[in-house]
């Protein structure tokens, strides 16, 4: 009989789509010793969490998450809720003994981060796993990508270059929903996606960023109040109602310089005019190149310089079995989804809880691109004076 974990998911917008889709598909393609049990689902409104229980495959709903991470019926936290109750969730769930999933970032503060990092270290001591979801980290081209810098292929690295593109808020009329409010988000662009690519420049490369010098813009300053609906979209203006306040960045622009010697350049902008989802991470080093681009996610640019007058860059086609993660799913050149890196999160955090390990990335790695945020803000705010990234 395989042991379960029952989970508790808190929030079922995109991330709780997402989230749901991992528990309900993970144990169905990959071999495991605990499989997952989609137990409940939590959201502030009785009836469309009772609704988005049904069609995302949970056994129950609730509104009364601080209820829920009490009960002995449940082993693991899963937090898909806005960046501002991370904290509260997150410390009330591991004092609770839960393992806990907190979506990105961990925080919308260092001090919140540093909290949170604090007990997840003590709880680990009784068994108690915990990880944050950067989870471009497990699109296989990426984790391959990551393995071809260890191994030696391109060398020495020189340059992290690093886009995470979108354009959801181009129109001026679009509503200020949470993720524009800073008391909600912690930060804008910056703190949703350029987490994502700052992370992901730090995974693949194995060097940590120590200094940035950045600036930050708000391009439309001033949003119809929204009414409704979720952070990307569903939420709708009031025709000619009351205006409010962006309190956060619309766009991050930084340069950087890594503990390896390399020079980065990053921008994390919601402005890029139809740029839908454009994250790319390109490598160069002194022997080649390494590029990544999720508009085709399920490959690897890759330049041999070793090649010589032979060099040029070459497609790696990242769906072979070989390949991290693909071996459980289709055969070569049948290809993965955006959908298929939070199924391998909730594979290597299952396999973490059932081997009694702690899967990464932690909880102090979250703290660490805090850090990174921190640095970028305090930077942006000087002028683009060059900062210190904490550790
Ligand atoms: C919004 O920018 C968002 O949903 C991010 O929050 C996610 O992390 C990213 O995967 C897709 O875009």
């Amino acid at each position: 009989m395989t042991a379960t974990v029952r989970v508790a998911m808190i929030g079922h917008a995109f991330m709780g789509a997402a989230h749901s889709q991992a528990w309900r598909a993970v144990h169905r393609f990959f071999e495991l010793d605990v499989h997952p049990q989609m137990a409940v689902l939590v959201g502030r409104d009785p009836a469309r969490a009772a609704e988005a229980a049904a069609t995302l495959g949970w056994q129950e709903s609730a509104t009364d998450w601080r209820e829920v991470v009490r009960r002995d019926d449940v082993d693991l936290v899963d937090i898909c809720t806005p960046g501002d109750t991370h904290a509260e969730i997150a410390l009330a769930a591991l004092g609770a003994g839960k393992h806990v999933l907190c979506e990105k970032p961990l925080a919308n503060t260092l001090a919140e981060a540093t909290r949170m990092t604090k007990a997840a270290r003590s709880a680990a001591g009784n068994g108690v796993r915990s990880m944050v979801g950067f989870t471009y980290r497990r699109v296989p081209a990426v984790a391959l990508m990551r393995r071809m810098v260890a191994d030696g292929a391109i060398g020495t690295i020189r340059h992290i270059r690093g886009q995470y593109l979108q354009d959801w808020i181009v129109d001026p009329d679009f509503p200020l929903v949470w993720r524009l409010q800073q008391e909600r988000a912690g930060s804008g662009a910056l703190g949703d996606i350029g987490a994502h690519i700052l992370d992901l420049a730090q995974f693949v490369s194995g060097q940590r960023i120590t200094g940035v010098a950045a600036q930050t813009e708000t391009f439309v300053r001033r949003r119809p109040l929204a009414r409704g609906g979720g952070a990307l979209g569903a939420a709708t203006a009031q025709a000619d109602g009351p205006m409010g306040e962006v309190t956060v960045d619309d766009a991050a622009v930084l340069l950087a310089r890594t503990d390896g010697g390399a020079l980065g350049t990053f921008e994390a902008t919601r402005f890029a005019t139809g740029r839908k989802n454009r994250i790319m991470l390109e490598i160069n080093g002194s022997d080649g190149t390494l590029a990544f681009n999720f508009e085709n996610m399920n490959a690897l640019e890759y330049y041999d310089a070793s090649r010589g007058d032979l060099a040029g860059f070459t497609t790696i086609p990242v769906t072979e079995p070989t390949h991290p993660y693909v071996g459980a799913w289709w055969p070569p050149g049948h290809g993965l989804g955006y959908e298929h890196a939070f199924i391998h999160q909730a594979r290597d955090f299952l396999e973490a809880i059932a081997t009694g390990t702690d899967p990464q990335p932690s909880f102090a790695e979250g703290t660490g691109v805090q850090h990174l945020l921190e640095a970028v803000l305090a930077s942006a705010a000087d002028h683009a004076r060059w900062t210190d990234v904490g550790t």
